[in-house]
Parts: structure tokens; sequence; C-alpha cells
């Protein structure tokens, strides 16, 4: 995965100490990695004297305040166009695909030099001008927790710096449970821990904070969720309608997928999402057995071997879930041309 404009620890430091105004930002519904990652590098280079900004397409889930509590994240609206122009440097985290940082790509693209730092392949056709691309990283918080260690290894970290990092870790390895996991994570942990954080109360805020519509939408799905390949496939729809119904929102799926993986027999768990009408947001959770981000490579997508996503756009209901059940079928079978 190394090519050209691959850089290291110093070369993004001499890129960061040469620039102007650098932006920050991450993808369309930003998770604790993004947003975390973003906000310790953000008062990083503000502790270097950086003129720098936060912002994203979309705004922060309600429950993620905890990690800027001084409010430095700002959602983006045309009127920033001018100070986006005048950045010199767009440092995109956690977001391989350029696609998904929305409507702001082509003022960032035309105007910016840009850093991709992730821990996900970069999709083909991406024009970063440079890449810091780690696919053993557990996250792209820990890519940000090496570069900081890299510049100064001895002092703690701020409680606002290592509060971001260790969400997004905590939530990159499911609170240290999947499979990216390793040694170092838990150094990354530990180090966090001695410079102040308490871990039991970012896993509060991240995880004892369910809203009730998000806990009903739950119920919806282990209704109505769909067991294939002698149980070893199982795949939920979440339509606008069930939200509707709910009261919920696409914000409260996160973990879903998840979930359903870890029934006992299941190899591969799918969502189907309706994210506007015909419009779907397809993720894809493996235990181990089988690779699935071919699959949603398949569909344009991307990700992890065993946690990748996709969407399907302007198709009914019914021909998404048949075009997923038709892909899985030949992963399962082993009979297909996609592994
Ligand atoms: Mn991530």
């Amino acid at each position: 995965m190394r090519d050209m404009n691959n850089i290291n620890f110093s070369d993004l430091q001499q890129l960061i100490s040469s620039a102007g105004p650098i932006l920050l930002t991450t993808h369309i519904n930003p998770d604790c990695d993004g947003l975390g990652s973003e906000i310790a590098l953000y008062h990083h280079l503000r502790s270097i004297g950086k003129e720098c900004r936060i912002i994203n397409t979309s705004g922060m889930r309600d429950m993620y305040n905890f990690l800027d509590l001084e409010g430095h994240t700002e959602k983006y609206s045309p009127d920033m166009d001018d100070w986006i122009k005048s950045a010199d440097i767009t440092i995109l985290l956690d977001i391989g695909d350029a696609n998904r940082i929305g409507n702001m790509k082509e003022i960032v693209f035309e105007n910016t030099r840009t850093i991709c730092i992730d821990h996900h392949p970069v999709r083909k056709g991406n024009s970063y001008t440079y890449t810091m691309v780690n696919l053993h990283e557990p996250s792209t918080g820990s890519i940000i927790w090496k570069y900081l260690r890299s510049l100064d290894s001895e002092s703690k970290l701020t409680i606002p710096i290592a509060t971001a990092l260790y969400a997004a870790l905590v939530t990159d390895t499911g609170s240290f449970k999947y499979y990216n996991t390793n040694e170092e994570a838990h150094q990354m942990a530990s180090d966090l821990i001695i410079s102040g954080i308490i871990p039991y109360d970012i896993h509060k805020h991240i995880y004892e904070n369910r809203s009730l519509e998000q806990v009903r939408l739950l119920g919806r799905v282990i209704e109505n969720i769909n067991f294939y390949n002698n149980g070893e496939f199982v795949l939920f729809i979440i339509t606008l309608f069930d939200l509707e119904q709910c009261r919920a929102t696409h914000e409260d799926i996160e973990g879903f997928t998840d979930f359903c993986r870890s029934i006992r027999g299941v190899e591969i768990s799918c969502m189907i999402l309706e994210e506007s009408e015909n419009n779907f947001r397809i993720n894809f959770r493996s235990k181990g057995k089988y690779i699935i981000n071919d699959v949603a490579e398949k569909l344009n997508g991307g990700g992890h071997p065993l946690a990748a996503g996709a969407n399907i756009l302007n198709q009914s209901v019914t021909d998404a879930e048949k075009t997923i059940l038709t892909l899985i079928n030949k992963k399962i079978r082993g009979d297909d041309d996609v592994s």
C-alpha cells in the first residue's frame, strides 16, 4: 500500500510546520475515531501556534459533545468557503474515500493540498496530495497518538487530547474486543490513562447513553432479522418507515451490525439502511471466517476485511436485498470470483 505520496511522521511534521492555515475534517456522520482524531490534532496544532479549524460536513451527535467541551468543531456551510480557500492544507481523518466528505469535496480539493490520514485503504481514483495510511492500525486515532509521541515521548498528553484519542481507540476496537486489538492498542490506552483520563467516564458517555428511540429501533431490528446460508448470514433492513415509527435517526443504528454478528453461528452480518428514498447504506461485519471488503468493493464500497460498507443507490429495497443475497451466497459457497 506504500506509494510515492505516502508520507512518514517527519514529512508530516515538516508539512505542518511550513503550512499556513490548516483545515481538519472527517467523513459524513462522524464517529468517535474521526472526531477524536481531528479534535486531538486540533489541540496539538493550536498548541504550536497554528491557525486551524475543524469543519465537518455533518454536525456532531450530542452524545459526543464530551469530546469537544470548548466547541471547536463546526458544521460546514458555504459562508466558510472564503476561509477554506485561504487554507493551505486540509488534513482528512479516517476517510479513505474522499466522497465521504460530502459537499465540501470540491472546494477542499480545488483549493488546498490534502493529506489523508487513515487506517482504511484509500479508494482508487482519490487524488490526495499526500497519504499517511496504515491498515494495521486499529484506529486513525492510533496514528495521531504515534505522531504526537514521535514529537514528544516524555510529557503527558493534555486531558482533551487524551480523551479524544481514547474515545477513538475504544470505539474502533469495540472496547478492545475486535480482531484489530493488539499490544500497541493497550500500550496506547495505558499511556492515555497515565495522562489522566478515566476510562469509565468515557465509556459512560459512549456506551451508557442510549436513547429510548435507539432501543425501540433495535427491538424492531431483532424482531425482523433474517437468517440465510444455514444461519451463517444474518441480514436486517431498516427503512425510512422504521425510523419514523421509532422516531429514530440514522445515527441510532450505530453498533447494530456488530450486535447481529454476535449471534451464535453467524459469520456475516449485514445491514441495509435506507438513507433516503431508494438509497441505501450497506454495512457488513464478519466474524473472521470470510473476508467481506471484497464484497463491499463489488458494490463500489470498501473497508477492512471484517468490517466494510457500501452504498446502493436508486434501487428498490427488494432489489438491494437480492443483490446482497446473491453476493453473500456466492461468497459463502466459495464458488465466486469475489474472493
Ligand atoms: Mn476509524
